[in-house]
């Protein structure tokens, strides 16, 4: 029997160590050019043309017939979407399961709406993978899956939400703040999936502090922590080295974004995705199980 792990492409990783995992794209358009967001894409390209780009541009999720090609050939598959709140990725990835399970009658397929994205979704594709290569049956994982995203978290800072805004993702009142210099505006995924803004503040140092606010206010103590930057890799470090000053045993691991999270987080964002104590203990259960 097969088992595969699938994301979309705003999970910003490649690889889950030893499974079949695969990221079906989302896709970065102006009325002249399309990006995909797969691995032949280039972020500084795509940065680039975009800042010097005046028209309108936008994003797709993936088809039906994508997701269905994402399927083919695996037994047991676990979908995970980012928050159907903002994208229609978990509609197609749900459609695609259906018309799949028609031809398959045999196939077990579930798919997860992480209710956000990006660094939140890898701590959940990290669970889901544990869980898989622990060996729990399909019906465990199904019920067991949906209780890391209770218990994680997304923060960011951005240097801008223009491209949030354009595309009706954020509030134009929440996105004119910004676009001053040096100035940046704090968010967060909420439980119910919508992008919350929560803040803003000023300068590297204020924004380490605060993100770090976040967490620990969030229930953050010294366990996970997934940290994607867009172009940014020095923020990064100085957010984790930050970190390891309360926690030095921290597991912290650092990406920089994939096309769709350095298309929407835009030049210099950063964001961070934590665990809590609750989840260290959902995921010490689902391995005794
Ligand atoms: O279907 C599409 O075209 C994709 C639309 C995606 C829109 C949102 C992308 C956000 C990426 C991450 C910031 C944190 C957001 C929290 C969301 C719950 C940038």
């Amino acid at each position: 029997m097969s088992v595969r792990i699938i994301s979309d492409s705003s999970c910003d990783i490649w690889k889950l160590e030893g499974l079949d995992f695969v990221t079906v794209p989302l896709t970065i358009s102006t009325d002249e050019r399309t990006f995909v967001d797969d691995d032949s894409l280039d972020i500084r390209e795509l940065l680039s043309y975009m800042k010097k780009y005046e028209g309108r541009s936008y994003t797709a999720c993936p088809s039906v017939q994508k997701w269905m090609e994402a399927y083919e050939g695996a037994d047991e598959i676990y979908v995970v979407c980012m928050t159907s709140v903002l994208s229609g990725t978990y509609n197609a990835a749900v459609i695609a399961k259906d018309m799949y399970l028609e031809d398959h009658p045999d196939a077990k397929i579930v798919v997860f709406d992480t209710l956000s994205t990006a660094t939140q979704q890898v701590l959940f594709l990290e669970n889901l993978a544990d869980m898989v290569r622990a060996g729990l049956s399909f019906d465990e994982i199904c019920k067991e899956g949906p209780k890391f995203l209770k218990d994680s978290y997304l923060f960011f800072a951005f240097n801008s939400l223009h491209n949030l805004a354009q595309n009706g993702r954020v509030n134009k009142v929440a996105a004119s703040t910004v676009g001053i210099l040096g100035l940046s505006i704090l968010g967060t995924a909420s439980k119910e999936g919508t992008l919350v803004t929560t803040g803003k503040c000023r300068g590297e140092k204020k924004t380490i502090q605060t993100l770090y606010e976040y967490i620990i206010n969030a229930g953050y103590c010294g366990g996970k922590v997934r940290i994607t930057h867009i172009e940014n890799p020095a923020l990064a470090e100085h957010l984790a080295d930050y970190i390891r000053i309360h926690y030095p045993m921290a597991d912290i691991q650092i990406y920089p974004s994939r096309g769709l999270v350095a298309f929407y987080g835009e030049e210099g964002g950063i964001i961070i995705g934590c665990d809590t104590l609750d989840s260290v203990v959902a995921r010490a259960v689902s391995r005794l199980a």
